[in-house]
Order: C-alpha cells, then structure tokens, then sequence
C-alpha cells in the first residue's frame, strides 16, 4: 500500500497550481450569530488574471440550488459562467424562482412539489434569486467570469485551488455589505508557485440596510395564507 500513497504524494507535489487561502471575519453586523463569530457564510472570493484572460469553463458544468422549507439551499452559490442551475422543488407547495434586477433576470415561473426547472447563467455578475410566492425566500449566484472562486462556510476559512502562478486582482462580494465597502477590500496580489496565505479579510456591515424586495411583477407581495392554493398553481 504504501507505494500507492508515494505515487499519491508525488503526483499531487507536481501539480503546477497553487493555493490561495484565507480567512475572512464579519464585522458590524445586526445578526447575533455574526457577532458571536459564528456564522461568516457566504462570502464570495474570486480572482481574476490581470495580465492574461481567464480560462472559459468547460462547457456542460451543472449546480443544483434546492427549494425545501421555504428556502433556497445554499443560500448563497458561486457558479462558473456558462453553467446551468437547476431549482429542484423539494416542498409540498408552489414555488416561483425568478430575478429581476442585477446580474441576470430570469423567471422560471410557478411549478409544483417534486418537479426542476433550470436556468442557464451566460452574463457574469451577482444573480439576486427571489420567490414570486414567498417573500422571505432569496438567494445569491455569483455568476464568475473565473474558474478561481471560493464561498466562505461558518468559520470564514476559504482555499481556492489550482491557481496557477501570475497576477491577480481579488474580488468581494457578501450580500450585507454596501458596496463602497467591498470596493476597498479589492486588491492586486501576487500569487507564487508556493501558494499564498492572505491576510485577514475583515468586511464590514456598516451601512447596511435590509429593503423589502418586489414581487415579479414590481408589485408587492399579497398577503400569504398558508392554508392556500396559489394563484396560478391549476394552470
Ligand atoms: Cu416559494
């Protein structure tokens, strides 16, 4: 066996892309769970090339964004351009992915408990997802112009793998932060055959304020009765 583990090791030392890692910390925040430092979800990192184009994704590459218990899972996802999402409905009731503003509007319409629709991400940018239906619903796609991306879980450590070596600008996006903010995170770094450890990223919340969003049809939402059958679900 352990020959099998040396052939391993020496296949992965030969790899000739490295490592980009880091931590991240939320600060200012209203959320009780940010401020204990436990929940820094959801921040997306993403490099891109300032000297050369970033290599196209291969074509084909599917990610799935769940609806169960009346929200999207995960909550926040981070997709090379060109993939499809798929929005598989895991509840036993209605529901009505779309989005209007930002990134890329689409509205996949209103489809019943155990059915998919999918949606094509062809234009880079931050995809704000919405539900028709169920106003507390959202999500985010980042829809990267780079294979070189991480999403930040609860502890907000983040590695993204197989940089090659070269120049690149560091890009933010968490959904609570005004973007002046994020703007001054943004950074030229240089990236060495050996990989590199960022520097703490700390983002803050301030100026930050949650904004009921409108329905598909720039309206507000009706009032929900759960007991109901929605609008439009016969047809
Ligand atoms: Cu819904």
């Amino acid at each position: 066996m352990i020959w099998r583990w040396l052939i391993f090791f020496s296949a992965a030392l030969a790899l000739p892309a490295a490592s980009v890692s880091g931590d991240v910390e939320i600060t200012n925040s209203r959320d009780a769970a940010v401020r204990k430092h436990k929940d820094y979800t959801g921040v997306v990192l993403w490099l891109e090339p300032v000297d050369r184009p970033a290599p196209a994704a291969p074509p084909g590459k599917r990610v799935t964004m769940v609806q169960r218990d009346k929200r999207f899972t995960p909550h926040v996802l981070a997709i090379p351009l060109g993939s499809t999402v798929d929005f598989p409905n895991f509840d036993p009731i209605f529901h009505n992915a779309f989005s209007n503003f930002n990134g890329q509007p689409f509205d996949i319409g209103l489809y019943p408990p155990g059915k998919t629709r999918s949606v094509p991400f062809t234009r880079p940018g931050i995809v704000r997802v919405f539900c028709n239906i169920h106003p507390t619903m959202s999500a985010i796609i980042a829809v990267l112009a780079t294979p070189w991306y991480a999403v930040t879980p609860p502890l907000g450590k983040f590695t993204i793998e197989g940089v090659p070596a070269g120049e690149y600008q560091l890009r933010i996006f968490h959904e609570r932060a005004v973007p002046e903010n994020l703007k001054t995170l943004e950074r030229r770094i240089t990236v060495p055959e050996t990989g590199i450890a960022l520097p703490l990223i700390s983002i803050s919340e301030t100026g930050f304020t949650p904004a009921p969003h409108l329905n598909k049809f720039g309206k507000e939402y009706p009032p929900v009765n759960e007991g109901d059958v929605y609008p439009g679900a016969q047809k």
